[in-house]
């Protein structure tokens, strides 16, 4: 496909700036025409964890002006139906490609089969769409969250092997690939290993408030447990300052597992505060548009393409290390 030739109304372009202003992470175009860039819609899940972020940040620094893109991003503070009205907004404008980061899995098939009748390629980036249809999207790039769960329930097994552990369970949004994978992991861990015990189980939503609410509520009601499960970073800090503002030493009395590995959170794997964090790379953006410059040529482009993780603990990390990473 050529570099979008598309001259776009000002007064639909207008229309629909007024409704995406209300919402989208970055201002969309104003009073230009895009002849010489390629228009990209970005539905964004939201702005909920230093995970999110960064991964936004690496898709602007990717899809950006001085690249030959015009990156529209639409954050949809974790509702798929915002996702949705993003995603039809963008076929009205007439987008070149459209990324999307799915909240869930479920529920895409009837947008996606409009952008399909549109001609737009969808690009789905970090989670996982369920579809019967794969060619409702043209490439995915993302984690393999089941595999994440399972360093991390090996390092459990390797650190507490078959001692009483008693396990608080911290989910990411019900329904995400993330969460999905995390939890299946867990869940073979509990199977496989009789003296761990789920203690308590709920959703966190990714996000840090939620996640001190929780573990505060836990305390309160004289919970007792040795280990929280925690499936992002952002619940962790949470859990921590519940656990320190109830005089508690996180890493001495409560072991604390946790996914992405920010920096922030790497550097509270230094400190002992984390026991281990798996890492959940974000970086997407320059892989984006690596895919896009090949649809531009009319290449082929992977379908699947699985980020490189590693994962963290005291032993293993180093200054080095958190310093090469970019997030
Ligand atoms: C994982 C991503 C998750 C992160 C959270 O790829 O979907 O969503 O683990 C983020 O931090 O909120």
């Amino acid at each position: 496909m050529k570099k979008s030739t598309k001259k776009i109304s000002l007064l639909l372009l207008a229309l629909c700036t007024l409704c995406l202003t209300a919402c989208t992470a970055s201002p969309a175009p104003t009073d230009e025409t895009y002849d010489d860039f390629i228009l990209v819609g970005f539905s964004q899940v939201g702005a909920e964890s230093d995970w999110r972020n960064a991964n936004t940040k690496s898709m602007q620094a990717a899809l950006s002006e001085e690249n030959g893109y015009r990156l529209i991003i639409d954050d949809a503070q974790q509702k798929q139906e915002r996702q949705i009205t993003a995603i039809r907004n963008f076929i009205h404008q007439g987008v070149d490609y459209i990324i999307l980061a799915p909240t869930t899995e479920k529920g895409w098939d009837t947008v996606l089969l409009e952008a399909k009748a549109a001609g737009i390629p969808v690009i789905i980036v970090d989670r996982m769409i369920e579809s019967e249809d794969d060619t409702l999207f043209t490439s995915w790039i993302g984690s393999d969250f089941r595999k994440e769960a399972n360093t991390a329930v090996r390092w459990m097994e390797q650190h507490f092997g078959s001692k009483p552990l008693r396990i608080v369970h911290l989910q990411g949004n019900i329904g995400s690939s993330a969460q999905i994978g995390r939890t299946e992991g867990l869940d073979a861990g509990l199977q496989n290993n009789p003296s761990w015990q789920l203690v308590y189980r709920d959703t966190g939503d990714f996000t840090q408030a939620k996640g001190q609410e929780l573990v505060e509520a836990l305390l309160a009601d004289g919970l007792e447990f040795d280990l929280i499960f925690a499936e992002n970073d952002n619940m962790a800090y949470g859990a921590i300052d519940a656990l320190k503002n109830a005089g508690l030493t996180p890493g001495r009395d409560v072991t604390i597992i946790s996914f992405d590995a920010n920096r922030a959170a790497l550097e509270m794997v230094i400190t002992g505060e984390i026991a281990y964090d798996v890492e959940c790379n974000p970086l997407h953006g320059p892989r984006v548009q690596k895919i896009i410059e090949k649809l531009e040529k009319g290449e082929a482009t992977p379908k699947l393409t699985f980020v490189e993780e590693s994962a963290f603990d005291a032993d293993t990390i180093t200054r080095e290390m958190m310093d090469s990473r970019g997030y």
